[in-house]
């Protein structure tokens, strides 16, 4: 049987962490391409001297011709450009909205029956013009942003309560932006409710609620956090974990359920649109997305966060995409 083949599309900071993992979990062989010439080629030739090492077989190649991504199983984009001083987020929108375009145009050509996970910003409006171009089924075509965000949740609730973050279960829905709705109702420590043990660590529901807002506003804030500390840049390393983890989901066909920005079809009451939600993963890659009851300041948030979403694809319609 042959190996899985993995194209990424963006040989940049994600990109080259994706490569390293990818390869080092045996996922598959992989194909890097980037329109910088030379850059896609050095990345994964550093990546594959390390096989011997780190003990993998897989092919792990570049390039910058989209026909050496042929019949690609999965497809990794993170191309795009980052905001530059001076740029509008108009600006940006219609560069980065005019590289997926091409990006799209070429997966459709030489993948047409991957399953497509999408990392480039600003996601959920890269996430719906991917799918309008390539005319994908909505299953095959999905886009990581909550698995990050609520990766990042559980690590600051760990640290609050000085327990190992493999035991939180926290979740982010909502669009990939200021207005991400953290689940608090729902966090919990293998079951044990984290509101309930804040409550018993401050011995006062006030400031229990008060240290929780706090914990969503870094995470909220998170990505804007690491980005002021590189100066250039913005998070690479968690944004690959993450995704690798959707990626290893579908390609064994795990059925974990995770958070991911997925298209709705009456789902928690939104219709056409790509929202985070979670949903389980396997070989057909968005198999089901999973619906809980919200309750009205959740739902509120969501429909705030929907609204976000809903201007940011209205935008990009208005710049021509
Ligand atoms: P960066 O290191 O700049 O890499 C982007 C790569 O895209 C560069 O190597 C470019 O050469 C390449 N590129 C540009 N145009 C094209 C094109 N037409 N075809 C193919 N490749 C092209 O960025 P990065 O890797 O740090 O980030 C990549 C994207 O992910 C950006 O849009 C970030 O904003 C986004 N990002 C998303 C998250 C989420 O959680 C959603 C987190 C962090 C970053």
């Amino acid at each position: 049987m042959p190996r899985k083949k993995i194209a990424l599309i963006g040989g940049g900071q994600i990109g080259g962490v994706l490569a390293q993992l990818a390869a080092s979990r045996q996922l598959g062989d992989v194909v890097m391409f980037d329109i910088v010439e030379d850059l896609p080629q050095g990345k994964t030739l550093d990546v594959a001297e390390a096989a011997r090492v780190d003990g993998f077989d897989a092919n792990v190649t570049g390039t910058n011709d989209y026909k050496d991504i042929n019949g690609a199983d999965l497809v990794i984009i993170t191309a795009g450009l980052p905001r530059k001083p001076g740029m509008s987020r108009d600006d940006l929108l219609t560069t980065n909205a005019k590289i997926m375009k091409s990006v799209a145009e070429n997966v459709k050509q030489y993948a047409p029956n991957s399953i497509v996970i999408i990392i480039s910003n600003p996601l959920d409006a890269m996430v719906t013009l991917f799918k309008k171009i390539t005319g994908f089924p909505a299953n095959r075509v999905l886009g990581q942003a909550g698995v990050l965000d609520s990766s990042r949740f559980s690590t600051f609730i760990a640290w609050e309560l000085g327990v190992s973050v493999k035991d939180i279960n926290a979740m982010v829905l909502g669009g990939h932006g200021d207005t991400m709705v953290p689940i608090v109702r729902y966090a919990n420590i293998n079951g044990i409710p984290v509101m309930e043990q804040l409550e018993r660590k401050y011995n006062d529901k006030a400031k229990a609620k008060e240290v929780m807002k706090n914990l969503v506003e870094r995470t909220k804030m998170a990505g804007g956090e690491v980005v002021k500390l590189l100066k250039t840049g913005s998070a690479f390393y968690s944004p690959a974990s993450s995704a690798i983890a959707m990626a290893e989901s579908i390609l064994f066909d795990e059925k974990r359920v995770l958070p991911v920005c997925a298209y709705l079809n009456g789902e928690f009451g939104i219709n056409g649109y790509y929202v985070g939600v979670p949903a389980v993963l396997g070989s057909n890659g968005v198999e089901k997305v999973i619906e809980f009851e919200l309750d009205s300041e959740e739902r509120t948030l969501l429909d705030n966060s929907v609204s976000a979403v809903k201007t940011l694809v209205a935008d990009m319609e208005r710049l021509g995409f």
